[in-house]
This record gives structure tokens, C-alpha cells and sequence, in this order.
């Protein structure tokens, strides 16, 4: 399969919490939404989201975004201008798509904290429309539905504890009374369960707090609601503090993928995140290996496209990575080589069968830098030399390929100069 989902795989804004499912041939993500807070907009210093936007794609390489679905004041029974429109999620049944999303009522007496709404649309990127009040006997947030394979569904959602009862068939109503999912730790802050089955195993997945941050753990059982049995850790905490993290896991085209968080984007704070995801495996025993993070994404990016070595693979000595501009994140992300010792590693790039002629880098250097293009690791076949001018603007700079070899390669760019040099992109003609 052919994708190439960089991590984080949307960059137009700050996205968490990502439920992913696959509707027909696309997969469609739903996240929050964070926004930063401002003077009338939300609590300093803590989340702030208003609204919700859904992304789909066919290959998991270009991601389409449908623009806002819900957005809270045009939902009845919501505070005003509460921006607690925190993780949701969405499921097909019947027809019709149903959008779960945990927010602040705006009535007091149903009790402190959230309540659980649900909007219903005929496409999964609407228009959702929002049902009048949230659903009854539910208080908490995360919400997460599983449609058993005996059509019965299944409401989780999390508030200490995480819960979980039937849906009645309009997927509106609950059918049980909720019950608290033992078994689970009982020290930690454990929230935003993702239930999925797999040949016949429930697999319970949380977010839970076992030392500082979050780390996503899982569960499983032989059945919806158990009882289970703590199977293990997916993720490790994040290595750089992002508190919060938030799971889906998805199938799509014979491959298993983890959905996640992490603040990419807003590196100093981490009520600003940003959606990855990485591959997902299982081991022979049904266990999950766990998934370290990374910033290559996903499947093979085309030697034809810009390929953003700062999502790199490896990284030599002297190289380092650092934001175009500081004061417009958004734009991304640079690779500095400091000296002739540094390299950058691109894994899975698809050069395919039809010979290339051209490289083109873009690059910018202060003193004039050669920077070579590799193959296969920093001590593979050159296949091109760019001479980067001085003067310290961003070039693209077009150069002849020396040899071309067909296939998938990872691609090394390595300074060959004891002169540093910025690197942004590089594409093959
Ligand atoms: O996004 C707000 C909250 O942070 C979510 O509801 C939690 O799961 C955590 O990710």
C-alpha cells in the first residue's frame, strides 16, 4: 500500500483524540478540536475547543477536511460558549451516522461536569444534526461506541471510572443501566476507553495515568463489557510531557493502525495537540506489540512528491530538527546539519520503475554547503550532489540525478561540508 502519513498527519490545525473508523473505502477521523484559549474564549491555561471538524482519506496519504460538523452553540442543551467540546467519536448503523460528543450542559440540575450528546446525519461528514438533549443517566466524557457482531451496541464513556451499558437500537437511549468496568487499575486517572473486537477477543483500550502522564494501556475480555483482565501498555508516555494522550485503532486495508496524540505542533503546550498514527501489531497470541512513536508515519511516500526529511527515520550526529518559523508553526519543520559528520534518514521512499532524472532540494546555507543525496543509509550509493550557494535564502535547488535505481529506498541527505545547512524538502523528477 502506498501512503505516506507523516506524523502529525494534519498540520492545518491543532487536532486530539482521534476516533478513526473506516465507512466504505475511506477511513474518516473525528477529533477534537483545540483551539487556543483568548480573552472570552475558554480557560487559560486549559483546553479550549468549540467546535468539531472531520477528516477522511482514501490511501491515508492525502487527508480531505470537510470543515465543521457540530459546533457547540447550535447545540440545544449546551453551556454557551463553554469550549468543552472534548473527544468524540462516530459509528454507522442502520443508514445513518451517529456522533457522539461529551460537552457542558447548559442546565445544572442534570449535575456537575458533562453529559454525553449525540448528532445524526446521513453521511459521515453530515450535516449532523444534533438531537435536543443528551442521552439520560450518562455523566462523564469520552464516549465510545462498538457495534457487536449480534447487532447489539455498546455505550463506553469515562468519569474516574470508565462505563459502559447497552444502546438501545436507536442509538439514542441507553438499554442497560451503566456499569463500572472493573478490574482495570484502580490507582491513576484512567479515561477515553476504545473498545474494538479481534477474532473473538474485546479489546478494552484506555489512556491511563501510571506514573506522570498518560500512557495507553488495554484490557481484554471475551466479552463487551467484560469482565477484564489488563493486558498491557500500547504506548509508553510521552518522552517530552504531553500529559494528555487518546487512542483509536482502526483496520484498514489488511493493516491494523493506532490512532493517538501528541503536542507536535505547540511543543510548549500541551493543550495544543496534534493527531499521528503509526502501525499496529499483533503477536500470534492476539497480544499488541507495543507501538513506539514515530514522526515517519505510515506506508511509502513517492519519490515524486516533497518529501519532508524532518519527518526523518534517523538522524546522524550534528543534525537537529527546528520549526521554518517560529512564530507560524503551522508551517512546519527544517532539518539543520551542523556538520560534515550530519545526516538525515528517510525510510520508504518509492522511486518506483521509470527512470529520474532530476533532484531538487530545498535548502539554504549561510557559507556555501555540498549536501549529497544517498541511498539505503549514510554509507549508500550517492545518487546526487547539490551544491548549496551562500547567502542564507531558501533555494530550490534542481540537480542531475548520477544514477537512479528503481524500487523502494530509504533516502539519506548527508553535508559533506564543514558548513552548516538548512533542509526543507527534496523531490525527484
Ligand atoms: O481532549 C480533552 C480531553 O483530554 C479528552 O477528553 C481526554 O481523553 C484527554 O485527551
Amino acid at each position: 500500500m502506498a501512503a505516506n502519513a507523516q506524523n502529525p498527519f494534519i498540520t492545518n490545525q491543532f487536532t486530539a483524540d482521534p476516533s478513526a473508523r473506516v465507512f466504505g473505502d475511506r477511513v474518516y477521523v473525528y477529533p477534537s478540536h483545540d483551539i487556543p484559549c483568548g480573552p472570552g474564549r475558554g480557560r487559560v491555561g486549559w483546553f479550549c475547543m468549540e467546535d468539531y471538524h472531520v477528516f477522511s482519506s482514501a490511501n491515508l496519504t492525502d487527508w480531505t477536511d470537510h470543515g465543521v460538523i457540530v459546533t457547540q452553540n447550535k447545540v440545544p442543551w449546551v453551556k454557551p460558549n463553554s469550549y468543552s467540546m472534548w473527544a468524540p467519536d462516530c459509528v454507522f448503523r442502520n443508514g445513518k451516522y451517529y456522533f457522539y460528543f461529551p460537552t457542558t450542559p447548559r442546565d445544572t440540575t442534570m449535575g456537575k461536569g458533562f453529559a454525553i450528546g449525540v448528532a445524526v446525519a446521513d453521511r459521515p461528514t453530515g450535516p449532523f444534526v444534533p438531537q435536543a438533549q443528551p442521552i439520560a443517566q450518562v455523566h462523564g466524557i469520552d464516549p465510545n461506541v462498538f457495534i457487536d457482531k449480534d447487532g447489539q451496541a455498546y455505550l463506553y464513556w469515562s468519569q474516574g471510572h470508565i462505563y459502559g451499558a447497552k444502546l438501545k437500537e436507536n442509538m439514542l437511549e441507553l438499554a442497560s443501566a451503566p456499569q463500572t468496568l472493573g478490574e482495570l487499575p484502580t490507582k491513576g486517572l484512567k479515561e477515553g476507553p476504545y473498545l474494538f473486537e479481534r477474532q473473538g477477543t474485546y479489546y478494552l483500550t484506555y489512556p491511563h495515568v501510571a506514573n506522570k502522564t498518560e500512557r495507553l494501556e488495554y484490557a481484554t475480555s471475551r466479552s463487551p463489557l467484560g469482565p477484564f483482565k489488563v493486558a498491557g501498555v500500547i504506548m509508553d508516555e510521552s518522552p517530552t510531557g504531553c500529559w494528555t494522550n487518546h487512542q483509536s485503532i482502526a483496520q484498514f486495508k489488511n493493516q491494523w493502525y493506532l490512532f493517538y496524540h501528541h503536542n507536535d505542533l505547540s511543543p510548549a503546550f500541551d493543550k495544543n495537540r496534534s493527531i499521528r498514527m503509526d502501525s499496529l501489531f499483533f503477536r500470534p497470541d492476539g497480544s499488541i506489540q507495543k507501538v513506539t512513536p514515530t514522526l515517519r508515519g505510515v506506508g511509502l511516500t513517492d519519490a515524486r512528491q516533497k518529501i519532508q526529511l524532518d519527518r526523518y527515520s534517523r538522524l546522524g550526529s550534528g543534525a537537529s530538527i527546528a520549526f521554518l518559523d517560529t512564530l507560524n508553526k503551522f508551517q512546519g519543520w527544517k532539518t539543520v546539519l551542523a556538520n560534515n559528520q550530519s545526516w538525515v534518514q528517510y525510510n520508504g521512499v518509492a522511486f518506483g520503475k521509470q527512470v529520474l532524472k532530476t533532484a531538487t532540494l530545498r535548502a539554504r546555507a549561510t557559507d556555501a554547503a555540498t549536501v549529497q543525496l544517498q541511498l539505503d543509509g549514510p554509507a549508500g550509493p550517492v545518487v546526487a550532489q547539490v551544491a548549496v550557494p551562500k547567502g542564507g535564502q531558501w533555494r530550490e535547488i534542481k540537480v542531475p540525478l548520477t544514477a537512479f535505481k528503481p524500487g523502494t529506498h530509504a533516502l539519506v541527505a548527508a553535508l559533506k561540508t564543514n558548513t552548516s545547512v538548512e533542509l526543507d524538502w527534496v523531490k525527484f523528477e
